[in-house]
């Protein structure tokens, strides 16, 4: 009989259940056939200190999955700095103080590969605060951060147990495929398929091409996640990564294979192409036993059938 998964909790929520990642880990835990707790935005905005802390006492989670965040791509960061910074730090610090106003027994925070200092080398946990950030996203970084070292000031002062996963670049059903505000993937599927539908001779794809970037299958998050949630007790920060990196015109040239179109793929180096490399050390989670069952090829077909299925929803 196969360990039920999160057998020690019995009131589950996943913060920002609605988005790639939340949904991804609402289809892993209900397929397990665990209920979750959900509540959408226009119901409870996170950012609300008064309105969470009425939640909180109302449903009493006792296990959260921080999925609710303000994302979005190297576009998105570099022109809208503030919005990123401040939403963060709210949704964070409010959810972060009710778990331990209200005695949740475990917290999964949620940062990214992008908080890591620019490094061309495989990024370590240890690295985290050792260097320069990245310009475009720094507002959204610092935000993180200091969620990080939210949960590990509550784990130390306060013997909380808030677990704290930095993921890769991420791809998946249910992301942000808008033009200017998506991460590349979403967005390279979004550009190609409407050149392709508008007889399009060429597709203009943002920066060189050249930066590499390692990508992870939002269902594989999701699994190495609730993973974490049984297995990872530390207050200290974990990768979670594929360790499969590709450079951007290499998925470029994937995804017109997936989308079938002809036409060329023009590099614009008026935009910012951001850090060069991106590639997390993912040995820690590794060793703990959790390795992704990824394969970019046959998840980036899914991830277009999933688009081009949802395409007029948003
Ligand atoms: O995915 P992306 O926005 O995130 O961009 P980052 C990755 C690379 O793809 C950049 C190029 O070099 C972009 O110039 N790119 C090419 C495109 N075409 C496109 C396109 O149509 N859309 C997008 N978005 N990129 C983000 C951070 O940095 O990483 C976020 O800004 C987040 O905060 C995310 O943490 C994981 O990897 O450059």
């Amino acid at each position: 009989m196969k360990n039920k998964i999160l057998s020690n909790f019995k009131n589950v929520w996943v913060a920002g259940h609605n988005g790639m990642v939340g949904s991804a880990i609402v289809r892993n835990l209900e397929e397990n056939n665990i209920n979750v707790l959900k509540v959408d935005k226009n119901l409870l905005d996170l950012r609300d200190q008064a309105k969470v802390d009425k939640w909180f006492a109302k449903n009493k989670p006792d296990l959260i999955f921080l999925a609710a965040a303000k994302v979005g791509g190297i576009l998105a960061n570099k022109e809208r700095p503030a919005e990123f910074i401040s939403d963060n730090i709210l949704i964070q610090s409010n959810i972060i103080n009710c778990s331990f106003k209200y005695g949740v027994n475990k917290l999964v925070f949620l940062g990214s590969s992008c908080i890591y200092p620019v490094s061309e080398n495989l990024l370590k946990e240890s690295d985290l605060m050792n260097g320069k950030l990245e310009e475009t996203n720094i507002a959204y970084a610092v935000a993180k951060i200091a969620g990080i070292e939210m949960c590990r000031s509550f784990n130390n002062q306060y013997n909380c147990n808030y677990i704290s996963v930095l993921p890769c670049n991420l791809y998946g059903p249910n992301d942000n495929f808008s033009n200017d505000d998506s991460h590349v993937i979403p967005g390279l599927i979004r550009k190609i398929y409407e050149a392709k539908k508008e007889n399009e001779n060429e597709c203009s794809i943002w920066g060189s091409g050249k930066p590499l970037r390692e990508f992870l299958y939002v269902d594989d998050l999701a699994t190495g996640l609730i993973f974490l949630a049984d297995k990872y007790d530390s207050p200290e920060p974990i990768n979670i990564g594929s360790g499969e990196e590709y450079s951007i015109k290499e998925i470029a040239l994937k995804i017109s294979d997936i989308v079938g179109y002809k036409g060329n793929l023009a590099f614009d180096e008026n935009y910012p192409d951001g850090v060069m490399r991106k590639i997390l050390n993912s040995e820690k989670i590794n060793k703990l036993g959790w390795k992704p069952e990824s394969n970019l090829d046959k998840n980036l077909q899914k991830t277009f059938d999933w688009f081009v299925n949802n395409k007029n929803l948003k």
